[in-house]
């Protein structure tokens, strides 16, 4: 038996004797990812985190996933296995920050996508995720709002939506952002005939060069109804695994450099296995945030 599997085994064993599930997200290592009961995107995780009859949720992803685990189920134990995994696109905004941002343009509603704190989801009138914020802003039946904190994904909403002003943060996802069109245009170029999909954290050129711009499970479901058999892949690496899983016998090429996102690769599995052990990493929201948070992802629930 080698370390991995060993491992995988007393996370299992573990997992059961503390009444957990083990949630994990598409850009989580591979051994992660196949320990997991379940591998998505924030919101799903966060939906079967509500759903679940277990009473801790050990979250392998990045803070704000499980914080918006524990909006969503109060009352559940939410494990984050590595504290000190944080999203740097969520610490572009601080709660002061949004309330300064909704002051400078007085009545225009604020959407905020899932990668932000419990504090600025608190001071939102809706959120949203890569998958539906086209969605969110539509519903909202409004001419200008604002949007906070991916200047990118606001892009790429402000160009399916030109009949709609999007005011947007200027925050952005460091992994997604390094991506060049160069970049994209040489994988082109090496890989002709493969369709290009790209995340809509990426830049509004690189987004430009994309057959398909999609959110993480949006891609996995692309992949695997597609007459296509290749694809370029432009986000966050731990994605391929996904997405082989989903479409065995197609092919996914990533960038070069890859992708990567430091603090998604943080979490191991040995660091999954001592969270169960020890019940440590619990991540708690204040009530009176939690309850504003709640309504602002409730909205998006709803909208969407
Ligand atoms: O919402 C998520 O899980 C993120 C960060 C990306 C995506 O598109 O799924
Ligand atoms: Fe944040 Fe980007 Fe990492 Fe996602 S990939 S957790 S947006 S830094």
């Amino acid at each position: 038996m080698t370390d991995l599997t060993a491992l995988s085994e007393e996370v299992r064993a573990l997992a059961r004797q503390r009444d957990a599930i083990v949630l994990a997200h598409n850009y989580q290592r591979q051994e992660v990812q196949d320990v997991a009961d379940f591998v998505g995107d924030s919101l799903g995780l966060s939906r079967e985190a509500a759903a679940t009859s277990a009473a801790v949720i050990v979250f392998a992803g990045v803070h704000f996933m499980a914080e918006t685990a524990k909006i969503l189920s109060p009352d559940k134990h939410v494990l984050l296995p590595e504290p000190r995994a944080g999203c740097p696109m969520a610490d572009m905004i601080t709660a002061e920050q949004a309330r300064s941002f909704k002051g400078e343009h007085p009545g225009l509603p604020l959407v905020t996508y899932v990668n932000s704190s419990a504090e600025v989801k608190a001071e939102s009138d809706v959120c949203c995720t890569s998958a539906n914020a086209v969605e969110v802003v539509r519903s909202l039946g409004v001419t200008r709002v604002l949007f906070a904190p991916d200047r990118n994904l606001g892009a790429w909403v402000a160009s399916q939506l030109p009949d709609v002003e999007i005011i947007t943060w200027d925050g952005f996802c460091p992994t997604h952002e390094r991506v060049t069109a160069e970049q994209v245009r040489s994988a082109v170029q090496a890989h002709p005939g493969a369709m290009v999909v790209a995340h809509p954290e990426c830049r509004p050129e690189v987004v430009a060069l994309a057959d398909a711009v999609l959110s993480t499970s949006g891609m996995i479901r692309y992949v695997a109804s597609s007459a296509a058999e290749e694809f370029i892949v432009i986000t966050e690496s731990g994605l391929l695994h996904g997405l082989a899983k989903a479409a065995p016998g197609k092919k996914f090429f990533g960038l070069t450099p890859p992708m990567v996102c430091p603090n998604m690769k943080l979490t191991t599995l040995e660091k999954v296995r001592d969270c169960l052990r020890d019940g440590t990493g619990e991540v708690t929201v204040p009530a009176s945030t939690r309850a504003r948070a709640l309504a602002a992802v409730e909205r998006m629930v709803a909208l969407g």
